[in-house]
């Protein structure tokens, strides 16, 4: 790689984004013999570099590099190890041997220089560095503004700016796809991206003056692409546009509502303090998905956006693990932070007097939340609630923390519970904006329909103690998306949107040692994400071929995984099942899991039988799904009662008509003729609605918008389970390489011809390794490329002559490179021998 280009190296800002080139040469020539060298397994490092000794059968005998130890390994652990000079390396798809161990190598040793970034191939790999690395700031952002991928060191922001820029030029939706596990910094990662394309649209003006004369980036080397010219027009023409009517380029403010750049930034405290929580991975762990699409308009300026949220997790609204604690909006109300909050939410300001949100921690090392609060309620001002609607989501949020204190009993004998207590009930009454006697009317005896009659049920205590959890976690789910709703509604300026840039932040692929429904919904999220850049790849790799005339046939590497995905989506499949007996009333687990088996058991081939439990203790799982990523056991306790949510539908009908704007509106029946006037289409309730039903709707809607935009994939991982800065868990990371299909990247670039040279290069490189074959005086680059292959005896399967690259199949590059160091190090000593024969 060159020093020349449109960043300087020893500029102090890319400390921590590209390597010293100095320390780097020495590094990259370093004695190398590629036959011998290798890497074999190692439990704690998960591969370390060694020395092939000696060899039997199977089995090889290897000195380990660093601790000179001997070992004796199979044949097929052992990897190959890439020459120094890809060391460090920015580009995995550039090394001769894709594999892992040499992956894992080339992250850890970028990572413990403080390069979180890096790319292999089409994914922009980012491991946590759980410390603040001076790499976002306002001039590294200039510094990126522009710049196509390969001219800069591996950035978020290049991603970022990548896809603007594309937006742009081809006039065309764009999407970031973060995932990884939880921790691994999607959050983060996302913010920053939100950040930097806030900062991009609303400096656009600026700088479309600045470079009105500018030569643009890219000058040296490779040559100004048409894209880059039509960058420059595309800035005259903002700039131009601008300059008409400069007077409406800053919005007007009032006091507290924020212009729009700010009310996007700003959309995400509130979306964090009610939908984040400590969880033992993460302090700040974000409990849902989310899709942020920011539009833009004629002119390149943001124009608006909107957001999409997927599976809050409700239970945590009631119930908490050690160590972790309920959404964070609970304890800032709590914090005493802001005026009269005592008396608004009618409590004590202290956490530890409410059960639902008391059962793990208090508080968060590094959290304060009297000051988190203060941002929430001002993000909240910034995009425009009113005092009124601010007002309703505390209270809502209180009632939740009375419905945990709410007591009830049971005489001996009777079925019948009965309220004990009604101070509680009235508490959250009042915040809700019904009447007490009613809502524990609701509660304790509601009515059903029986045929065409109304009858009121009698609940036992367990009964109610249950539907007041759900009821409780139902209020906030419905407030969570009412929320999201109302920040919509302030990102839509109603201004002309041409094409948008769209941000998924959604959990990574999941297997923990206990599997529910809410791992196969996440699991089965992630199949479908997957198979969308497979399926990107294998168009990519299409149309690369078709532009070189080469002839390979690919088979769409998204199909790799269509059985997996009919296997949970389709009719008869997994969730179908499942739907299907959560209309059953006699259905249960049993029930749920005879029909699962007998549908698929040694019928489809990605479903199987589990194993025992992971850990002693645990439920043992039901059934194996075979995913891309590994196989996974699932546990199917409860799934049918998680999947109808139920809820008690008489408080729904009771707060449905609550004084309370918001409550009201949170338990509005869509299927009201009232509603809507009559004439309204009846919509299904949501309430009729499965949760993996909805799911797989939303999921589809997401699909559909991501197949019709430009994808470019972000994947966060993280290093270790500490939150420690600078230190690397080899399996943990290498375990994620597996689920965040960074290794699947990697297979499906080998099924091709990963490696192209261009000609002229090929030929300048590697002449050497056939003089004979090389014609006199001029010759075309692929004459000589063709001649040069042939001269070597090259298997014709292992490359193509495209139309101005030579393609090869992984690991021959690194092959022919060996033979031109022999070459070389023959001519070398031969020119010494013949020195020294002359002196
Ligand atoms: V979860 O699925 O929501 O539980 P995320 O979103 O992947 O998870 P998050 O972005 O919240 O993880 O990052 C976790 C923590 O790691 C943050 O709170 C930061 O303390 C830390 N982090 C992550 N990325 C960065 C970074 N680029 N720079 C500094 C970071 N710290
Ligand atoms: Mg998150």
């Amino acid at each position: 790689m060159s020093n020349v280009g449109p960043f300087d190296p020893q500029d102090p800002d890319f400390q921590y984004l590209a390597v010293d080139r100095k320390k780097m040469l020495k590094e990259q020539t370093q004695p190398f013999d590629g036959k011998k060298m290798c890497w074999v397994p190692d439990e704690k490092e998960g591969f370390v570099g060694a020395e092939i000794q000696s060899s039997k059968g199977d089995e090889i005998t290897v000195k380990t590099i660093e601790k000179q130890e001997n070992r004796t390994v199979k044949k097929d652990d052992i990897q190959q190890m890439n020459p120094p000079k890809f060391e460090k390396i920015e580009d995995m798809a550039n090394m001769t041997y894709l594999n892992e161990a040499s992956v894992l190598h080339n992250l850890r040793s970028r990572y413990y220089l403080g390069m979180i970034y890096t790319y292999s191939g089409l994914f922009c790999v980012a491991i946590n560095p759980y410390r603040r690395l001076p790499i976002y700031t306002e001039s590294i952002i200039a510094k990126y503004r522009g710049k196509r991928r390969m001219e800069m060191p591996p950035h978020l922001f290049s991603i970022a700016d990548n896809a603007y820029q594309f937006m742009v030029q081809d006039r065309e939706n764009q999407s970031m796809l973060i995932t990884g596990e939880s921790g691994a910094g999607k959050t983060e990662s996302t913010k920053k991206v939100i950040q930097y394309f806030a900062r991009v649209a609303a400096n656009i003006y600026r700088e479309s003056q600045k470079r009105g004369h500018d030569g643009g980036p890219g000058e040296s080397g490779a040559g100004k692409t048409e894209n880059t010219k039509k960058v420059i027009q595309y800035f005259a023409h903002v700039a131009a546009s601008l300059q008409k009517k400069s007077g409406d380029v800053e919005e007007k403010k009032d006091t507290k509502k924020g212009n729009l750049e700010d009310q996007i930034i700003q959309a995400n405290p509130v979306l964090e303090a009610f939908g984040n929580a400590k969880t033992v991975r993460n302090n700040n762990s974000s409990r849902f998905g989310k899709f942020i699409r920011i539009h833009f308009g004629p002119t390149g300026k943001i124009a608006g956006a909107d957001i999409e949220t997927y599976l809050l997790e409700k239970s945590r609204v009631t119930f908490q693990q050690p160590a972790e604690r309920d959404y964070h909006i609970f304890y800032q109300l709590l914090s005493g932070g802001l005026k009269d909050i005592k008396e608004r939410l009618l409590c004590e300001c202290d956490p530890a007097l409410f059960s639902f949100i008391n059962q793990g921690a208090l508080t968060v090392e590094g959290i304060d939340d009297v000051e988190e609060m203060r941002i929430t309620d001002e993000a909240f001002d910034i995009l425009g609630f009113t005092q009124e609607e601010k007002n309703s989501m505390y209270k809502c949020t209180g009632a939740i923390l009375h419905m945990g204190e709410m007591k009830f009993k049971q005489r001996p004998r009777e079925e019948q519970a009965e309220a004990d207590g009604t101070a509680e009930a009235e508490r959250v009454a009042f915040l809700l904006g019904v009447n007490a006697g009613d809502l524990l009317k609701a509660l304790l005896k509601p009515k059903i329909k029986v045929g065409t009659e109304v009858v009121t049920q009698g609940r036992n205590k367990d009964q109610v103690v249950y539907s007041v959890g759900a009821l409780a976690k139902s209020i906030y789910d419905r407030m969570f998306k009412w929320l999201v709703m109302r920040v919509n509604k302030t990102l839509d300026t109603k201004a002309k949107r041409n094409y948008y840039i769209g941000v998924l932040d959604i959990a990574g692929f999941e297997i923990f040692d206990f599997n529910s429904f809410e791992q196969l919904c996440i699991n089965y999220t992630n199949e479908r994400l997957q198979q969308f850049f497979n399926h990107h790849m294998f168009i990519l790799e299409q149309e690369e071929y078709k532009k070189e005339g080469i002839q390979w046939e690919f088979i769409d590497f998204g199909m790799d995984l269509q059985a997996c995905i009919d296997l949970i989506e389709k009719p008869m499949g997994i969730l179908s099942i499942l739907e299907e007996e959560c209309m059953f009333p006699k259905a249960n687990d049993n029930t749920f899991k005879e029909k699962l088996y007998a549908n698929h058991m040694g019928k489809s081939p990605n479903f199987g039988k589990p194993g025992k439990a992971s850990k002693p203790g645990l439920p043992a799982p039901h059934f194996e799904l075979h995913h891309y990523a590994g196989s996974v056991p699932y546990n199917i306790g409860g799934w049918l009662e998680k999947n109808k949510d139920p809820i008690n539908e008489t408080v729904v009908e009771l707060l449905s008509h609550s004084k309370e704007h918001l409550v009201q509106t949170l338990f509005a029946s869509h299927d009201d003729p009232a509603d809507s006037g009559g004439h309204k289409k009846k919509k299904k309730s949501a309430s009729f609605q499965t949760i993996s039903a909805l799911h797989r709707e939303s999921l589809n809607k997401l699909m559909k918008n991501l197949y019709s935009t430009h994808p470019h994939f972000v994947r966060c991982i993280i290093p270790n389970e500490f939150k420690q800065p600078g230190v690397i868990d080899a399996a943990l990371v290498l375990n994620q390489l597996q689920c965040n299909g960074v290794l699947e990247g990697i297979r499906i670039c080998r099924k091709g011809f990963p490696s192209r040279v261009i000609y002229s290069e090929f030929k300048q490189r590697y002449s050497i390794l056939a003089p004979n074959a090389i014609p006199q005086g001029f010759a075309d680059g692929k004459v000589v490329t063709e001649k040069i292959l042939l001269a070597l005896q090259l298997d014709p399967a292992e490359y193509r002559l495209g139309n101005t690259k030579v393609f090869f199949k992984a690991g021959v590059l690194g092959m022919l490179e060996e033979m031109r160091d022999e070459r070389l190090g023959k001519i070398i000593s031969m020119f010494q021998a013949h020195i020294r024969g002359y002196l």
